[in-house]
């Protein structure tokens, strides 16, 4: 049977795993190998040098791609080294539009990085405007969160992707689909061009890992994006590599307890008289809930809110969490909590942090896979 004509589920424990060819592993190995003996200069199995590729990483890139239902992967050392590598695919001149709230570090590429290189960005606010209010003719690259971080804005990915697609020159799409996971939205199947996930998140999903990666359809693009990344390095070790394909084999079980979690917690932190306002896009209340019912299968294990109070309260709150971890990150089986202008958006202006709405009462929690009574009442305790 073919493993494209799979579920989700079975593609997670079995897309790009074959057994050893020479012992029979049914785990692929870790090649713990920088290069590869060749016959005569030029001749070899495949493997040359593995800054390149590593045979760890391509079956890493074969489950990833089978996940996103795309044809090409390329595992990366990080999800800032996909930005970057996609930033890198641009020229002095061009123009990004990105979605206004996206994840502090991605914010910091585009701003303090590729600014210097002479790419520009504008930070669009996508959910109540329409692209062409902020393309330009030199618009090369569109960058859609969804869920956003933090504020978990949910974008039209179809709608934007129309828009862009409409222009002249075709600027490309891209989804960080790190929050939702490729089982939660499919943003390849709504017409983005290119998907990134720091896989470092749900993908990995044990918080040892630091690891991206982008998939893709586009043969040109894999030819291009390849060099680049061979150019410029960015790659994962071959252990990293495993572990993230570990992982992956647990990913759809993770992921629907990740949800059923974040349900609970987050109709009793709406229900809480110390808390001003939640946002979770399986709540009815969130603003584009019925975009999210559209385009994504679920909600996934992200929750802001806002607490009724100032920094002392936050402050209060995030010291008196025991089983929910002060730290930054998502994804992992572990519940963590942090405050992200003090932590992962703290690279962000202040007065652009403000304007967002990434205010001192603003905490963010990535849901883990405990036990939900326990994390509700850990949070309840906490909240006094
Ligand atoms: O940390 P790294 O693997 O380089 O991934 C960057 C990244 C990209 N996209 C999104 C949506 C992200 O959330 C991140 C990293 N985010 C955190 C570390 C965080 O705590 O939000």
């Amino acid at each position: 049977m073919d493993i494209k004509e799979c579920k989700f589920e079975t593609i997670a424990v079995h897309a790009g795993v074959q057994p050893d060819p020479t012992t029979g592993a049914i785990m692929t190995p870790i090649y713990a190998t920088s290069t590869y003996v060749q016959s005569t200069p030029g001749e070899h199995k495949g493997y040359d040098y593995s800054r390149t590729a590593n045979p760890t990483r391509t079956a890493l890139e074969a489950s990833i791609a089978g996940l996103e239902s795309g044809k090409h992967c390329l595992a990366l050392s990080s999800g800032c080294t996909g930005t970057d590598i996609l930033c890198h695919f641009l020229e002095a001149g061009d123009h990004v539009v990105s979605v206004d709230d996206v994840y502090g570090g991605t914010s910091r590429l585009f701003r303090t990085v590729w600014a210097r290189h002479g790419v520009e960005t504008t930070f669009a606010d996508l959910v109540n405007h329409n692209l062409s209010d902020y393309v330009r003719p030199n618009t090369k690259m569109i960058w859609i969160e969804t869920p956003t971080n933090p504020l978990l804005k949910i974008i039209d990915i179809e709608k934007v992707v129309q828009q862009a697609h409409k222009l002249s020159p075709k600027p490309i799409v891209v989804v960080d689909n790190t929050f939702a996971s490729p089982y939660f939205q499919s943003p390849l199947a709504l017409g983005a061009d290119v998907v990134l996930h720091s896989t470092t998140k749900y993908l990995n999903g044990h918080s040892d890992v630091v690891g991206g990666a982008l998939v893709f359809n586009d043969d040109n693009l894999k030819a291009k994006l390849h060099h680049i990344q061979n150019s410029i390095g960015g790659v994962p070790g071959p252990f990293d590599a495993w572990l993230v394909l570990r992982g992956i084999k647990t990913l759809a079980l993770r992921m629907k307890r990740h949800e059923e979690n974040a349900k609970v917690l987050a109709e009793m932190l709406e229900r809480h008289p110390k808390v001003e306002r939640v946002i979770y896009p399986g709540l009815k209340s969130h603003p584009q809930h019925d975009v999210a019912k559209r385009q994504m299968k679920g909600f996934g294990g992200m929750i802001t809110f806002f607490l009724k109070g100032n920094l002392a309260t936050s402050r209060n709150f995030l010291e008196r969490v025991r089983l929910f971890a002060l730290a930054e990150s998502l994804g992992g089986v572990e519940s963590l909590i942090e405050h992200p202008a003090i932590m992962t958006h703290a690279s962000i202006p202040a007065e652009t942090r403000v304007k967002l709405g990434i205010s001192d009462t603003l905490i963010r929690i990535s849901v883990g896979i405990e036990n939900v009574q326990d994390l509700q009442r850990d949070l309840e305790l906490a909240l006094g």
